[in-house]
């Protein structure tokens, strides 16, 4: 078994991510702490350095605390089977809203847009043609092109600065979400200015994000990563600059069309009742 720290680091460092990765990484490892120790003070500790790790995806967030007031092994296990099946729950609904011969266009790696997409080129036939955006600067758009030509769908890897030149050949946005919150959509860092370009441009922006995402916390925090993962990329001594590095951003809800859960397909209107 991995120690706390193990863990912590392999979640801060990137070993796993995208929000539902996150919590069941973390997840079961405190099912691993809770055999062993039960929900006493080994487990509060753990709990409260994952929560720590990755402080704005709220998945792990939510799921410790239902898993703390709760304290049973089995509501771990019916946690870990949601974040296992929410995608496929959701890729059901991909019928009605992306149609034959959509260009989609998305950002990160979301592994909820994902099914998403997928769902629609597999299962309901749908000829698609997908734009991923790299996402810097971590480049994580790559493993979202990657899993989308593996599939065989046609996909073409953009720089971020590109979604401009490229909006106006789309037909919707799809991304994920980290976090849902009233203020808006919170998602990696250039999620907000892809769907200010898609408003632009008069295109759909649809997100796919379960409702363990739905986010609460009145403490709310934009996580900044290390100046390091910017500086990498530019490869110069950079002395006296200030460097910056916030992972997300918020979209507000006005630039989304819709919403896809588990239950269905929510207006902004209708989702805000949640929140
Ligand atoms: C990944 C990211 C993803 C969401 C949703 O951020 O922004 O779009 O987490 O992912 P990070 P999923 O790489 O910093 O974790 O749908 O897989 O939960």
């Amino acid at each position: 078994m991995k120690t706390l720290d193990q863990v912590t680091k392999d979640i801060k460092e990137f070993k796993v991510q995208g929000a539902n990765q996150i919590a069941l990484y973390g997840l079961s490892f405190l099912k691993d702490v809770a055999v062993k120790n039960g929900f006493g003070d080994k487990f509060k500790t753990a709990s409260r350095h994952l929560k720590q790790a990755r402080p704005t995806a709220v998945v792990l967030h939510n799921c410790i605390d239902i898993v703390k007031s709760d304290r049973k092994i089995t509501t771990i296990d019916s946690l870990i089977d949601t974040l296992n099946t929410v995608g496929k729950r959701e890729a059901v609904y991909s019928d009605r809203i992306i149609a034959n011969n959509s260009k989609i266009i998305t950002y990160c790696h979301s592994g909820e847009a994902m099914s998403f997409i997928k769902h629609a080129w597999k299962t309901h036939g749908k000829k698609l043609a997908v734009i991923a955006c790299k996402t810097d600067p971590l480049e994580q758009g790559i493993t979202t092109a990657r899993e989308i030509a593996r599939e065989r769908i046609p996909v073409t890897l953009i720089d971020d600065n590109a979604i401009g030149f490229f909006i106006k050949s789309i037909d919707m946005v799809v991304v994920g979400a980290d976090a849902l919150r009233k203020e808006g959509v919170v998602n990696k860092i250039g999620t907000s200015l892809l769907a200010q370009a898609a408003n632009s441009a008069s295109k759909p922006v649809y997100v796919v994000a379960n409702s363990l995402k739905i986010d609460k916390r009145k403490k709310f925090k934009i996580e900044e990563r290390p100046a390091t993962e910017i500086k990498k990329s530019i490869h110069a001594r950079m002395y006296g600059i200030k460097i910056r590095n916030p992972a997300f951003d918020i979209t507000p809800w006005e630039h989304v069309t819709n919403i896809v859960n588990e239950n269905g397909i929510f207006t902004t209107k209708q989702f805000a009742r949640l929140l």
